[in-house]
């Protein structure tokens, strides 16, 4: 964790923000909000509003990536420089990906026409990059110079959706949910990797393996069903949501159905601050189809290497202000490791993701 410069810089914000807050409740307003209110910054769609609020975002992800795997199973350069190359000539992968970082900036508008229903709608940022080293020779054993790096940037998909209330139980309330994801994301990036033979950079642009690209090129329909509960002093949540992929992309592919599950529980530290804990566990389907422009000899460009099996373990922190100019301003940090991943074909192994959110409700 502090290895991680965002982490250390998150820490610092957090640190300013929570500090002259302390104990200055304004008994002129409504009761202000409580940090534990909101669930992980992580969880989409965790909260509803009132008649007539609104909110906006700002999230901030950043995912690393390092290293490959097959099912659960690390892999070594020779390892992965011996799988079969779909696309036929050479007959096994010469390309390995080293790591890869990636990072989402999403801008978030909620809004409650009335007590029942709450709106929502978000837009991305992307920015991936990519370290890749290339081999040659007739079996690729002899590594080229240099890695050479990959980049794509851009819009990601475009999510509109509604959060409907449900009812209540003893200790707490849940909701359903139902968004739509739009395409608005590239799906045919190009970059010039370094090709195998001789060790150059490629002649021409090349479409970019499906990891690169910026969105899933189709229509998605996310359902959700969020619980928030009060349990023994603690504020629990949990959430099971999808991700269905509706039509087949331009490029005549479409990603596998995402399927996930959490829960979370958060412990009021202050009144303007809370920790949280969050374990999730998620799986997706194989990518049906294929781009017949993704074509490199790397493990990120076969079709076959999609979809997996993956349980996280998070902790995040929650902050909200109580009084002054930071009243209602959210502040909220979450830091999740994989503590599970099991994926189909050769992958890139998960490192630990940050996400760094506002929040701002009016
Ligand atoms: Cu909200």
């Amino acid at each position: 964790m502090t290895r991680h410069p965002m982490a250390q810089k998150a820490l610092l914000i957090l640190a300013l923000a929570a500090a002259p807050q302390t104990g200055h409740a304004d008994s002129t307003h409504t009761n202000p909000a409580t940090p534990e209110g909101h669930a992980p910054i992580t969880v989409m769609g965790d909260h509803m509003h009132k008649a007539g609020e609104f909110m906006v975002s700002a999230r901030h992800m950043s995912m690393r990536m390092k290293g490959n795997i097959k099912g659960t199973n690390e892999l070594s350069d020779a390892q992965v420089l011996a799988e079969p190359n779909q696309h036929g000539a050479p007959m096994t992968l010469r390309v390995v990906p080293q790591k890869m970082d990636m990072e989402m900036t999403m801008l978030g508008a909620m809004y409650a026409p009335s007590d029942a229903v709450t709106l929502l709608a978000m837009v991305m940022q992307i920015d991936n990059e990519m370290v890749l080293q290339s081999y040659q020779g007739m079996m690729g054993e002899t590594p080229c110079a240099s890695p050479f790096l990959s980049k794509s940037t851009g819009t990601g998909d475009t999510i509109i959706g509604a959060l409907f209330r449900g009812g209540e139980t003893a200790n707490g309330q849940w909701h359903s949910g139902l968004a739509l994801s739009l395409p608005t994301g590239a799906v045919d990036k190009t970059g010039r990797p370094m090709v195998p033979m001789g060790c150059a950079p490629a002649a021409m642009d090349k479409r970019l393996p499906y990891p690169m690209q910026l969105g899933s090129g189709s229509y998605e329909l996310k359902p959700s069903l969020t619980y928030n509960g009060d349990w023994r002093g603690w504020r629990v949540g949990g959430q099971a949501n999808a991700t269905l992929r509706l039509d087949d992309n331009d490029e005549n592919y479409r990603l596998g159905d995402k399927f996930e599950l959490q829960g979370w529980a958060m412990k009021n530290l202050t009144p303007y601050a809370s920790a949280s804990v969050r374990l999730d566990a998620s799986h997706q389907g194989k990518l049906d189809g294929q781009d017949i422009h993704i074509t490199l000899p790397v493990p990120t460009a076969q079709s076959r290497s999609s979809g997996g099996t993956y349980a996280n373990l998070a902790i995040g922190i929650n902050l909200v202000g109580q009084s002054g100019v930071l009243r209602d301003h959210r502040l909220a940090l979450e830091l999740v490791w994989p503590v599970h991943q099991d994926v189909r074909g050769v992958q890139m192994q998960r490192q630990e993701t940050l996400t760094l959110g506002w929040q701002r409700a009016f």
